[in-house]
């Protein structure tokens, strides 16, 4: 079925749906927000597997912040992903260097950045928020913490990965930042980002990555910045970014985009005008690629993306499938 025929097959189905849910909602006295829930949507390809993982837990009725633990997990340990956690690429010194952050439907939030050895940021992410009165550990901080709550010291650099670095710094390749068009060429497919409702209208989200490939050594992007990689009001929505992070970082994208829908507009209207913020703002944002997912309260989701080529992985009740997202320019 051609992408749009599907969009257009699922928003009819969805309505319809609604509608049901509705009638029989109505009587049951139970918030018409929760319309078109469960559902979890995710950051490129791997989302797919992700989301599977998430499903397992959003259908027998669990929590979604155990689904986007859950989800986003199985990319960490998947080395074929070189870009997040497990076989990440290293960065310019040869060490794989992780961020990752989660957010629950109370606003309550978690994160690590420069994390090292440890193959499960997320899962330490979520320590962070649920057993500190902190938001965020860093670097060695992080490391001790997690080693104090029982993960384990792991190799992260695959062999593979060491070959491509050694590779790389023999041809004294200049560093770039617009690793993800390139990345897109490679076939190669990012930072994973997540965010589901459950059966109870509970909004969480996670994401996590190995960062930019060959980043300065110390370098932190976006994603375990909240509001940046990723943002929840439980009561509105999330949202979550992937692509350059420093642009993600300067407009503060996430946080902007469930603002945008917190004015009225859907998560699509909210993606596009976020990724026309950066338009806006940013000189040389022609050389990047960013995607935005969001999904509203009510279980409306949406995606934008400055280049083409960013697809996102959709799983409810009546779908699970892969779709591109609308991008600012037309063509790479
Ligand atoms: C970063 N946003 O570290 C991440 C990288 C990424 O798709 O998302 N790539 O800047």
């Amino acid at each position: 079925m051609a992408t749009t025929t599907r969009r257009s097959f699922l928003t009819k189905a969805t309505l319809g749906i609604a509608g049901l849910s509705l009638s029989v909602k109505a009587r049951a006295k139970i918030k018409s927000e929760r319309v078109n829930s469960p559902v979890v949507i995710s950051t490129w390809r791997h989302g797919l597997q992700a989301n599977d993982a998430a499903w397992e837990i959003l259908s027998a009725g669990g929590y979604s912040l155990d689904a986007v633990e859950a989800g986003v997990r199985v990319v960490e340990s998947d080395p074929e992903v070189i870009t997040v956690g497990y076989g990440g690429i290293p960065d310019a010194s040869g060490k794989v260097t992780l961020d990752a952050c989660i957010m629950n439907e109370k606003g309550d939030a978690g994160s690590v950045a420069f994390l090292q050895c440890i193959k499960h940021p997320v899962s330490v992410a979520r320590l962070v928020m649920e057993q500190t009165p902190h938001v965020m550990l860093a670097g060695k901080g992080a490391q001790q913490f997690a080693l104090a709550n029982g993960f384990k010291k792991e190799k992260l650099l695959t062999k593979e990965m060491r070959r491509h670095w050694k590779k790389w710094k023999k041809e004294e390749r200049e560093f770039s930042t617009k690793i993800n068009i390139e990345n897109q060429l490679e076939e190669n497919h990012d930072t994973i980002s997540m965010l589901a409702i459950d059966d109870e209208g509970r909004l969480c989200g996670a994401c996590t990555t190995s960062g930019m490939a060959f980043k300065k050594h110390g370098r932190v992007g976006d994603s375990p910045i909240i509001g940046a990689g990723l943002f929840v009001d439980g009561e509105i929505g999330g949202a979550a970014a992937t692509g350059s992070g420093e642009l993600v970082m300067k407009t503060l994208g996430s946080f902007l985009v469930v603002e945008f829908m917190r004015s009225g507009m859907s998560p699509k209207e909210a993606c596009n005008a976020a990724i026309a913020r950066i338009v806006k703002t940013i000189p040389d944002y022609e050389e990047h690629q960013i995607g935005y997912i969001a999904v509203n309260k009510s279980g409306e989701i949406g995606a934008a993306s400055l280049q083409p080529g960013f697809d996102y992985a959709v799983k409810s009740t009546i779908t699970s499938e892969l779709r591109e997202a609308g991008a600012w320019f037309k063509k790479l």
